[in-house]
């Protein structure tokens, strides 16, 4: 029974041996391409080699024999799948070796039997089968190899992204500021840090929920992101409640400008927090510090300066920007 569109190459210099063959498989519903010459019927391969699910090869031929033409096929890394049957009218072992050798998988011999035939050939294709089903599953698990390739890297970078606000982490911040502290002692140039933290934030999990929380937070750091305009600059989650903004290159009175424009954005967003000792919308408290890096001096410094600011925000009342 014909069930796929593939074809069954006959490859015979004899035109009766052709003819019976043709016949026989037409019979069985087999679909063929029948050619009388090796040279022809590897040009057949060049065309559709996809499409040939099994080849009927003749030993002897002028030209080319069958041997060679087998051998030249079982060389072809796109062809080698192809199961090659010699069809031999010799039934001489020697030249069976030599067929077995190069590659063929089964052989007929001459006065072609019917039974015989369609045995050999439906033996061969269970087997074609069986093998391309092999080598898609191996093709599967390349592919789900390049899969898992593809997630490690995701993975890396993941790494240094808090998961929630899918801000910049506490892991990456730490590496930012160590690349842009060591490059603004080389140029001599400032960095300033702006540690914010949101005020009253306990308060506001107790009475809404540790989820409208984790909501509070996203829209923090998204409206935080929002505000810095410069791509050299940082925003990260510190941890907690607690946000952290790397500026490089950037001077006290520029930074300050910034936390404050930050510390009206939240306000402006209007979250509400009716248990806030401070009124009825969600606020922060900001600290800023500015450093020109010296070989002396080390970042850390500059993180110590910044937070003690942001805790003399929380002293002078919250809501509001301490340099
Ligand atoms: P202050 O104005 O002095 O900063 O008061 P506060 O209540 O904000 O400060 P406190 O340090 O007492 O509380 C911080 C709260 O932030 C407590 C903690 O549960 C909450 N928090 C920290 N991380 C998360 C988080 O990822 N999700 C949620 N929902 N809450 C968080
Ligand atoms: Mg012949
Ligand atoms: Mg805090
Ligand atoms: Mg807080």
């Amino acid at each position: 029974m014909q069930k796929t569109e593939n074809a069954i190459l006959i490859i015979d210099d004899a035109e009766d041996i052709r003819f019976l063959l043709q016949e026989l498989l037409k019979r069985e519903n087999y679909k063929t391409i029948v050619v009388h010459s090796a040279q022809e019927g590897i040009s057949i391969l060049e065309e559709k080699a996809q499409k040939i699910n099994l080849i009927l090869m003749d030993v002897l031929m002028p030209d080319m024999n069958g041997i060679e033409a087998c051998q030249k096929i079982k060389s072809q890394r796109k062809w080698r799948d192809i199961p090659v049957i010699m069809v031999t009218a010799l039934n001489d072992m020697e030249e069976l070796d030599r067929a077995f050798s190069v590659g063929a998988i089964d052989y007929i011999t001459k006065p072609i039997k019917k039974r015989e035939l369609l045995a050999r050939i439906r033996s061969a294709l269970a087997l074609k089968k069986e093998m391309d089903q092999r080598k898609a599953r191996e093709i599967e698990l390349l592919s789900v190899n390049g899969l898992l390739e593809d997630a490690v890297e995701k993975l890396k970078s993941l790494s240094s992204l808090d998961g929630l606000t899918e801000l910049p982490n506490r892991r990456r911040f730490d590496e930012y500021l160590e690349k842009e502290w060591k490059r603004a002692v080389r140029n001599g140039t400032k960095i300033s840090l702006i540690m914010l933290d949101i005020d009253y934030f306990k308060a506001y999990n107790d009475s809404k929920g540790h989820l409208s929380g984790d909501e509070c937070l996203k829209k923090i750091a998204h409206a935080l992101k929002q505000t810095v305009q410069r791509s050299a600059d940082l925003v990260c989650r510190y941890g907690g409640e607690e946000f952290a903004v790397i500026l490089p290159e950037t001077e006290l009175a520029g930074a300050e400008q910034l936390a404050e424009k930050m510390r009206k954005h939240i306000e402006h967003l209007q979250i509400e927090h009716s248990s806030s000792p401070l009124g009825e919308v969600v606020t922060i408290s900001v600290g800023v510090a500015t450093e020109k890096p010296e070989t002396y001096l080390t970042w850390e410094e500059l993180i110590f300066r910044a937070d003690q600011a942001l805790y003399k925000a929380k002293g002078a009342g919250r809501n509001t920007v301490i340099t």
